[in-house]
């Protein structure tokens, strides 16, 4: 998948092969304590429209919509595939975001990763499993639009100065009826992480 558009992005399509990838998606599917997707900010009843969980480190701590992410501890499986893309990658991640699209009803909506514990430079690892989406992005300056497919099995880094330049979204897509999983594992700075309270994205 062509990632020329956007230097600052590295794609290692099938970091995990196909039978590995759906034993992963599988068991994680099964193992991961889905929360509910609602929630409400300032009394108004929201859905997410994905389900999410969010895991890390002791003392790690990223709070937004009314504690919709409680953060949860490791399980075995989570932290062994943190550690084999750790080591594939030569960098340390404190967290993880696992996101569950149900189907291609679910989405994300245009975002960066770009909130104040993730520092000035975040870097970023995103493992899909199970259902091909696409991942849209959509310049910050010019709005033009790229795109890529994210396949099963795909590791897609996201270098620091994609989130400056770039925004993404996972868009709906009809099309689509397998579930998928996304695990974006980030590097959460604890001196910050108390002070600045964030305001993330709600869809
Ligand atoms: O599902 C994906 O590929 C992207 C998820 C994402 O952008 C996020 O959770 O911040
Ligand atoms: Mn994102």
């Amino acid at each position: 998948m062509n990632t020329d558009c956007c230097p600052e992005l590295k794609l290692f399509e099938g970091f995990y092969d196909a039978i590995e990838s759906d034993r992963l998606y599988q068991r994680l599917f099964e193992e991961q304590d889905w929360p509910d997707n609602h929630y409400s900010v300032a009394g108004r009843q929201l859905t997410l429209p994905r389900l999410q969980t969010w895991h890390a480190d002791t003392g790690i701590v990223y709070s937004y919509s009314d504690n919709l992410l409680q953060t949860r501890d490791w399980s075995p499986l989570l932290s062994s595939i943190k550690t084999q893309i750790e080591s594939y990658l030569n960098y340390r991640f404190n967290s993880v975001l696992v996101n569950l699209y149900r189907s291609g009803e679910d989405y994300v909506g245009w975002h960066s990763d770009n909130e104040p514990e993730l520092g000035e430079q975040p870097y970023i690892a995103s493992l899909t499993l199970g259902a091909a989406r696409r991942f849209a992005l959509r310049h910050k300056k010019t709005s033009e639009i790229n795109d890529l497919v994210l396949a099963n099995g795909d590791l897609l880094v996201m270098e620091p100065n994609f989130q400056h330049h770039w925004q993404h979204s996972v868009p709906l897509d009809n099309s689509v009826t397998g579930g998928r999983i996304n695990l974006t594992f980030r590097n959460v700075i604890p001196a910050k992480n108390n002070i600045q309270r964030n305001k993330r994205r709600q869809d």
